[in-house]
């Protein structure tokens, strides 16, 4: 059988990023869907009668999402870089939420809606007919066809990624539950994609978990997801309280469905399952060794390959353990724990759960545990359509409930990085942005850390099983909402400086006044700042969620094949700065407040900082494409501390990286390959918008003394922006597990705003053509 290789499918990797678009495709009416926003939970209506539409009008932030003209009117062409900033603000605070947050589609992974879809499906509680029909058209828009990635018929882990079968097999399954039929010929084109890739046996672990408990594939096929883990004690290195939390958050409801091998009550006589049966493998179902395809894998989805370790450790737990060994005591205690811990999450999060993986996993976890009819159950029904996200293209699954805190907390930054915070036109916009900051940060620990023997005052890193293992919460914020419930390093510490940015600033005309009153009281700063500080790793630098809580050496059990670096928590160029420059600012505002350890802090995590350089000048980066996100970041940590192009080698090591890499259009452009392959890898497109702006705000941190390539890439930002101050959607910005990609919409807007701005304050704003 030909199988493809993993990037080399059609030499289209990372083409164009333009849909195809179907006019014959079903379509609900777009002017007849709202965004309803309730404090920072955000959700999709569709309003079906006229007095309906009548009583809830469209908005301007609706339309843009919808792809809608937005009715915005169009400037006079700015001529100087101030000029088009304030262009983009204008246009940008028309997109701010009655809470005051701003939103956007969240899409990019391919495997998110096929877990939730077949979730619905096995427990019977359907989405609506206009979701089904807009996720129809949306999951058909991201097909590779025509020109997008080759136009084998398939599709990838994201949504401009090459054909993989986990993609494909996930999406066309997803299609076919949602009612299209086998022989649409995108649908018969997709299967000949599949086959082209050995078909679904060759799919990685997680196609064939949800392929197993749907009924189309065979327990057997799936490597072992031991609930028993949870039972180690917690010195043991490899105990999954020290996983990365996401990876150890769907190991728990994915051992627990293992466990009971559950399968959709009707496989057998559900007509559907029985035709996927067929539509799915390259051989008769009926004839599959399933045991035998445990291990197989596409070499298209093959990014992490299972290591020695792993593969040994499966065939000890098939052979060995299971049989023998698993005894039902055993069994039935790993159950109850495990069920426990998907508890703790649930109410941590009144059910919102972690992310759109384990979410419909926990959903289903209750649906075992405690039947249709159960509270929970219904509850995470409702919560699942705080994932969903109607765009242009139509209805996708966000990688997360929503970028609410992010997204704003960077937005106040732009606005006060270029000096429009002070502007009265735009204290409204600023106020009520704070305002939603100040609702949404977490006043409260996890349920249970206060009786727990870790607790302390301030709070340490230390968890513990009696609160599911959780960090401590208490002044952090986190990435999305208040709901959602994980404190991040990064996400705490943006939203914490942009407050204490607007909190601070003095009224243009008398410097003993302040600007804007006092939103978050400073008990408040301080509990976020004690949160900041159970942040860092013993490296001196930050990670995601946790400080990392096991050892690298754990990526040896890595069995999600499709991604890489999961295992645990990892030291990040980008966390590590947003704390560090944070806790500067903070210090500067309370000195006498914890100050040697912000000291200790600062001075640790700007050496990392300083020995993550590679011998290029360039960091490499893992939430934002790529070297340019690292880049902007880490030389905002150097700045904090003097270090700039005047008096470092390595913040000179670092312009010269990027500007030996300037397009000759003026900008930058860079490929999400860089984040797959750790090399420098120039965008198809050529520049773009945002990484343009990223390095902008690097070179005017560095305060690099050559004006004119940066000058040409703001001219670049100018001549890209439209008349009524918007910027279009270029190619995918950000990342995830090496692999992923994933949109962030409002970076379009927020960096050029703020590249502009500091360049003007820098350099002066005389005119560019
Ligand atoms: C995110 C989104 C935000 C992101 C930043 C704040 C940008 C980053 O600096 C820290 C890590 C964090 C919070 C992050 C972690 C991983 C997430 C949650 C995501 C990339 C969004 C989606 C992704 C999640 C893992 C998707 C579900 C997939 C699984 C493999 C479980």
């Amino acid at each position: 059988m030909r199988v493809r290789k993993r990037g080399q499918s059609n030499g289209h990797g990372n083409g164009s990023t333009k849909p195809l678009h179907k006019k014959d495709d079903p379509k609900t009416d777009p002017y007849r869907w709202r965004l309803r926003n309730d404090r920072g939970v955000q959700t999709w209506h569709y309003l079906t009668t006229d007095e309906e539409v009548k009583q809830w009008p469209i908005t301007v932030a609706d339309k843009h999402y919808l792809g809608l003209g937005t009715g915005l009117p169009d400037f006079p062409a700015a001529r100087t870089p101030m000029q088009a900033a304030e262009n983009g603000l204008k246009f940008f605070s028309k997109l701010q939420l009655e809470p005051g947050n701003w939103a956007c589609e969240y899409g990019g992974p391919m495997f998110l809606l096929p877990g939730i879809i077949v979730t619905l499906y096995v427990t019977g509680m359907p989405l609506s007919q206009p979701e089904q029909t807009e996720i129809i058209r949306y999951i058909f828009n991201m097909q590779n066809l025509g020109n997008k990635n080759g136009g084998d018929g398939g599709w990838g882990l994201h949504i401009e990624a090459d054909s993989a079968v986990f993609g494909t097999a996930m999406n066309y399954t997803t299609l076919r539950l949602l009612g299209v039929s086998p022989d649409d010929p995108r649908m018969r084109k997709a299967r000949g994609c599949l086959f082209d890739l050995g078909g679904a046996l060759n799919g990685p672990h997680w196609a064939k978990f949800w392929l197993s408990l749907l009924g189309v594939m065979n327990w057997e096929v799936v490597n072992p997801v031991p609930p028993e883990l949870w039972l180690l004690p917690d010195w043991v290195p490899i105990s999954p309280w020290r996983w990365w939390i996401h990876m150890r958050q769907v190991f728990l409801p994915m051992g627990f469905i293992w466990s009971k091998r559950w399968v959709y009550a009707k496989a057998d006589t559900d007509p559907l399952i029985r035709q996927l049966r067929q539509e799915l493998f390259t051989q008769p179902h009926d004839d599959i060794a399933w045991a035998r395809y445990r291990n197989a894998i596409s070499p298209a989805d093959d990014y992490n390959p299972k290591s020695w370790l792993l593969n040994l450790v499966n065939y000890l737990l098939v052979l060995v353990w299971i049989p023998y060994l698993r005894l039902d005591w055993l069994v039935e205690r790993a159950e109850r724990w495990s069920w426990k811990l998907i508890q703790m999450e649930d109410a941590n999060s009144d059910f919102a759960d972690l992310a759109p993986v384990n979410s419909p996993m926990n959903m289903l976890a209750c649906y075992i545990e405690e039947g249709p009819g159960a509270y929970s159950v219904r509850r995470h029904r409702e919560r699942i359509h705080d994932f969903l996200w109607l765009g242009k293209d139509g209805m996708m699954c966000c990688g997360t409930n929503g970028v609410q805190n992010w997204d704003t907390a960077f937005a106040v930054q732009a606005m006060y990085e270029t000096g429009f915070a002070t502007r009265p036109e735009y204290h409204q916009t600023l106020l009520k942005a704070v305002e939603f900051l100040e609702d949404q940060q977490f006043l409260e620990h996890p349920v249970g850390y206060e009786q727990s023997p870790v607790f302390s005052d301030p709070p340490t890193a230390k968890t513990s099983p009696q609160y599911g293992y959780r960090h401590v919460r208490k002044g952090a914020w986190g990435f999305s909402n208040k709901v959602q419930g994980y404190s991040v390093s990064d996400c705490t510490a943006e939203a914490l400086k942009a407050t204490m940015m607007v909190q601070t600033l003095t009224h243009p005309n008398d410097p003993s006044k302040t600007l804007f009153p006092i939103v978050i009281p400073e008990q408040r700063l301080k509990w976020a700042a004690d949160i900041l500080l159970t942040m860092q790793n013993k490296s001196g630098a930050c990670s995601s969620y946790e400080p990392t809580r096991g050892s690298e050496r754990l990526e040896l059990l890595n069995a999600a094949e499709v991604f890489g670096r999961i295992m645990v928590e990892y030291d990040y160029p980008e966390c590590t700065t947003a704390c560090v420059t944070t806790l500067h600012r903070f210090n500067q505002l309370y000195p006498n407040y914890r100050a040697t350890e912000i000291r200790r802090f600062i001075d640790t995590a700007v050496q990392w900082i300083r020995a993550n350089q590679r011998a290029d000048g360039s960091w490499y980066g893992s939430w934002g494409i790529c070297f340019t996100y690292a880049g902007m970041f880490a030389l905002e940590s150097l700045a904090t501390q003097g270090e700039t192009h005047a008096n470092s080698e390595r913040v000179r090591r670092a312009c010269t990286f990027f500007l030996d890499r300037q397009n000759a259009d003026g900008g930058w452009g860079e490929s999400y390959r860089s984040c797959e392959t750790g090399k420098w890898c120039p965008h198809p497109d050529g520049s773009q918008v945002v990484q343009t702006a990223w390095v902008v705000i690097a070179l005017v941190r560095a305060q690099s003394p050559d004006r004119e390539p940066i000058a040409r890439a703001v001219g670049l930002l100018m001549r890209r922006q439209r008349p009524n101050g918007e910027w279009l959607q270029e190619g995918i910005e950000g990342v995830f597990n090496k692999s992923c990609m994933i949109s962030y919409p409002n970076y379009k807007f927020i960096f050029p705003i703020q590249a502009l701005g500091m360049y003007a304050k820098q350099y002066g704003d005389a005119e560019i053509d």
